[in-house]
């Protein structure tokens, strides 16, 4: 069952989607050479406290940690630790869910630690874009399939891939709602758009092949052939006009073309 939320449920989603957007403006002056990943969850977990909401992803499935921190390599769910130094060069995605007033809100960026080469860079800047046309197609009477149709379009436009078994999803009083967003597809396929649905859209777009490999430690996702991955994720809503992004930063354009 998809929920529609009400419009006092979408001023909750709204609360606590800017919550995980401020937390995610908040840790970047802190993303530098030399910061451990567990320094970022520590610093994100505090924020999230500190505004009177739980950081989602603490416990669930028995998930460690406060934020997901995947970097290079890593495509999602990695682990904060220790052992993880930022480098010059570095691509890093921070990946906050904050859970506030009974909704939660859902959000990634990928950041450039230091100097970041050329092509890491096109990487970086060719998955946002992936997202924000994935976003663009979001609109009463569109379809998920559209969503994922733009993304693998533009991906494979550069010669990257995209990564299939993880998704964007609905969100709401559940971290993880229906409709699954894939972010492979084509268009005027899958469940149709509806006003008051909110789902994410987090494409995660590979420098080589899109094939995945899970650690060890049952959380971390990473490429097999061991190339960059990036990502990027907003919560969205739609309207009677077309979609909201709820976790909006001030640094991005409303609109997008
Ligand atoms: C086998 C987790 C559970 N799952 C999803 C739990 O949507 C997310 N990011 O945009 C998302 C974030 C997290 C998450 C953080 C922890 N988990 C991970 C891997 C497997 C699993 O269940
Ligand atoms: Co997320
Ligand atoms: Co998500």
């Amino acid at each position: 069952m998809i929920s529609i939320k009400s419009s006092r449920e979408i001023d909750l989603m709204r609360q606590t989607s800017a919550l995980a957007s401020n937390t995610l403006v908040y840790i970047e002056q802190f993303i530098k050479p030399g910061v451990s990943t567990e320094e970022l969850n520590q610093l994100c977990h505090d924020y999230i406290l500190e505004h009177g909401a739980y950081p989602s992803p603490l416990n669930y499935n028995g998930f460690p940690k406060s934020v997901c921190t995947s970097l290079n390599e890593v495509i999602c769910h990695g682990i904060p630790n220790k052992k993880d130094i930022l480098k010059d060069g570095d691509i890093l995605n921070i990946d906050v869910t904050t859970f506030l007033n009974k909704f939660h809100g859902d959000t990634n960026k990928t950041f450039y630690v230091g100097n970041v080469s050329s092509e890491l860079q096109k990487l970086v800047e060719v998955t946002y874009k992936c997202m924000r046309e994935g976003i663009n197609t979001v609109k009463p009477g569109s379809h998920i399939g559209d969503i994922g149709a733009v993304i693998q379009e533009i991906a494979h436009g550069h010669g990257y891939s995209v990564v299939e078994e993880y998704c964007g999803h609905g969100i709401g009083r559940e971290f993880h709602e229906e409709p699954q967003v894939v972010h492979i597809g084509k268009k005027g396929t899958g469940v149709e758009v509806k006003p008051g649905m909110t789902f994410t859209i987090e494409p995660m777009i590979n420098l080589g092949k899109r094939h995945c490999k899970l650690l060890g430690d049952g959380w971390t996702v990473i490429t097999k052939d061991k190339k960059h991955s990036a990502q990027f994720e907003h919560t969205i809503l739609v309207t009677e006009e077309g979609h909201e992004i709820l976790t909006l930063r001030p640094e991005e354009p409303v609109v997008f073309s």
